[in-house]
């Protein structure tokens, strides 16, 4: 068996020769170097939710801009994907009063929850205009489920940047996408592809609510499977619309990085797929050997 870590510096393409980008999913700075080490070709999901819940108090706009910066200047020229806050009622933070709700899954969670609290969002955002100065910042909204929450963001994101432009503040414009997540975004995924410059499909989510199957219920655990054709159907639909539209189309759920999953994800057109660190190396293995195999 050849050592994965031979396979840790190449960069994996497909038959036409396209690149398909091996990223980490990471939740904090002291991952950067084992991501890195790793070999990952940028970060496909940033998770923001343990900056918020490391704190006491809700993080500020400079140390989110510091953060996201490190980020940025870390891993350039590849991209650095932050997804915008994605808390829920299941585990809160503080600052944030959470309704009770039945179903915290179905409730006032992602992009619901910062499109109603301005004054968590618009500090986020302008964090991540100020962090795109210094490198490749994509940005990525968690639960969509409507083309409205898009372009809401967007007028929000358009306020954030007349406030910076006014202080004086330097910042550039970064890339918007959303998370494919909701079987909504899947049927107007024609709609949201028009809207923004890339998709990236969170499997795991997208497997629970497809399947309609809470993914922390073990009683329903045979139906949450990622293979089920429902949910294959999905990806694949979300793919064709996104590549119909010529947008990026990523994953950044487990699935992105299970080798015996990855030859058909790249047939539908999916060229970035962002895993966990140690599932890279053998991801960039998969994706060469696909390649050859043609
Ligand atoms: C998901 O797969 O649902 C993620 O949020 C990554």
């Amino acid at each position: 068996k050849q050592a994965l870590t031979a396979y840790r510096d190449v960069t994996p393409r497909r038959a036409d020769g396209t690149v398909i980008d091996i990223a980490a999913n990471i939740g904090s700075l002291e991952e950067i170097d084992a991501a890195k080490e790793a070999g990952a070709m940028g970060v496909g999901l940033f998770r923001t939710e343990l900056l918020f819940m490391r704190h006491i108090h809700l993080p500020s706009e400079d140390l989110q801009a510091e953060t996201y910066s490190s980020l940025a200047r870390a891993f350039a020229p590849h991209a650095v994907i932050v997804r915008t806050l994605d808390i829920g009622g299941d585990k809160p933070i503080a600052g944030v009063d959470f309704p009770d709700e039945e179903n915290p899954f179905l409730g006032w969670r992602g992009i619901r929850m910062c499109l109603d609290r301005p004054d968590i969002f618009k500090p986020q955002l302008r964090a991540l205009l100020r962090a795109a100065v210094h490198g490749n910042i994509k940005v990525m909204l968690p639960m969509i489920s409507d083309v409205g929450e898009v372009r809401a963001t967007k007028t929000l994101i358009g306020e954030c940047a007349a406030e910076l432009a006014a202080a004086g503040t330097a910042f550039a414009h970064f890339d918007l996408g959303v998370m494919i997540e909701t079987p909504a975004a899947v049927l107007i995924a024609p709609a949201l592809a028009r809207e923004v410059a890339f998709f990236s499909i969170g499997t795991n989510d997208l497997t629970q609510y497809i399947m309609a199957a809470d993914r922390l219920n073990p009683t329903v655990a045979k139906l949450n499977d990622v293979t089920h054709p429902a949910v294959m159907a999905a990806i694949e639909l979300t793919a064709k619309a996104g590549t119909d539209a010529g947008i990026m189309v990523g994953m950044c759920g487990e699935a992105a990085g299970r080798p015996d999953l990855i030859p058909a994800f790249i047939a539908m057109g999916l060229t970035e797929l962002s895993m966990s660190p140690s599932s890279i190396q053998r991801a960039k293995k998969c994706v060469l050997e696909g390649s050859k195999a043609d």
